[in-house]
């Protein structure tokens, strides 16, 4: 439909709620359980719209996380109503206790595959796929999203994983249409650590990193596109048509840039260091909703298009919105 043939959802599983700061986009990368309520919706809803997208020749892709449930410290109440407590490590409604979880060491050492596979990525409890039953519990959510219809998956800090792991999680699914479901590997290799996506090939496609990298080098720019998920995905829509549809606008700093895209939408991207300028942004007077962090803060322009753009050091690097976005 209208030429696409696919889409990303975010992860559809329950996950913690964070409240400080007011639920941050990461806190879907905590999960809670397998159940499929999640802050974007219910079970039912999620069917309904992988029955509606399937209706129309447009695949569902899911994220998954499946190397860690929640951050070590965290407790209370899931998106699914699952109460749960990490430092206990009881996450009932899978369940997965004590046992499932590798023991608790900081990811710190990229030179070394074990401190990068078995240790905790920021503090999130790592989970050891090694066990069968670690392997049949993410499988069966896995056939539980396949049932539903979802065609394939993203597999969130792949390189947290072993291969070997998740080739066998692989072995245990449901075809989809007659083959394999379709996957895609997050591995973050920039030429600088123990682990290469070329381990990770056999198992699907792999996330390529390294095209920031070159895009960067591009004469024209010196953006770093790869800013964090949000980022990516607000930026995809505008990316396809630059730079013959993207205006750039002047900013006064060499690490911080800013586009327009005519009267329609508007983005601003700071490397380093604050951003704090008035810019033109083409855009009519209103205001307008940060999609970055779901409105927690908003923007306004005024009568001659110009809007006080702020972006802190110690926040999202990026901020866009646009005419028509959620209010
Ligand atoms: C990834 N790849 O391997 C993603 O690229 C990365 O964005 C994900 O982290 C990570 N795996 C886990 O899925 C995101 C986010 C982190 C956030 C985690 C967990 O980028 O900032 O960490 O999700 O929500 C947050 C806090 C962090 C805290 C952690 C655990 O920012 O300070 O660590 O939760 O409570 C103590
Ligand atoms: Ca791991």
């Amino acid at each position: 439909m209208l030429g696409y043939c696919g889409v990303q959802t975010s992860p559809p599983n329950e996950h913690v709620i964070v409240t400080s700061p007011p639920r941050p986009w990461w806190e879907i990368y905590q999960p809670v359980s397998y159940l499929l309520t999640s802050r974007f919706g219910t079970e039912a809803q999620l069917r309904d719209m992988v029955r509606r997208c399937n209706a129309v020749g447009v695949g569902v892709y899911a994220d998954l996380v499946i190397n860690h449930m929640a951050g070590m410290g965290r407790t209370g109440t899931g998106t699914a109503g699952t109460h749960f407590d990490s430092d206990a490590y009881d996450f009932h409604a899978v369940p997965f206790s004590r046992p499932n979880f590798h023991n608790d060491c900081p990811v710190n050492n990229y030179g070394d595959p074990n401190n990068v596979r078995n240790c905790y990525l920021v503090g999130l409890s790592d989970l050891d796929q090694s066990q069968e039953y670690v392997r049949d519990k993410i499988a069966g959510y896995l056939n539980n999203l396949i049932d539903i219809g979802i065609k394939g998956f993203r597999v969130d800090a792949a390189k947290h994983m072993h291969p070997n792991d998740i080739a066998a999680i692989q072995g245990k699914l449901k075809s989809v249409d007659g083959g394999t479901p379709f996957f895609y590997h997050e591995v973050i290799d920039q030429n600088d650590g123990a682990i290469k996506t070329t381990e990770y090939t056999r198992l699907g496609y792999v996330t390529e990193f390294r095209y920031c990298q070159k895009l960067k080098q591009r004469p024209r720019t010196s953006i770093d596109f790869c800013v964090n998920q949000r980022g990516r995905l607000v930026w995809k829509r505008m990316e396809t048509q630059w730079p013959e549809r993207l205006k750039r606008i002047g900013t006064n700093k060499g690490d911080k840039v800013a586009f327009s895209r005519g009267n329609k939408g508007f983005f601003a991207m700071s490397k380093q260091g604050n951003m704090d300028e008035w810019l033109n942004t083409g855009l009519p007077a209103g205001s307008y909703c940060n999609l970055i962090t779901d409105c927690a803060d908003r923007i306004t322009v005024d009568g001659n298009g110009r809007a006080h753009i702020v972006i802190r050091s110690n926040e999202d690097p990026v901020l866009a919105f646009i005419v028509g976005g959620s209010s």
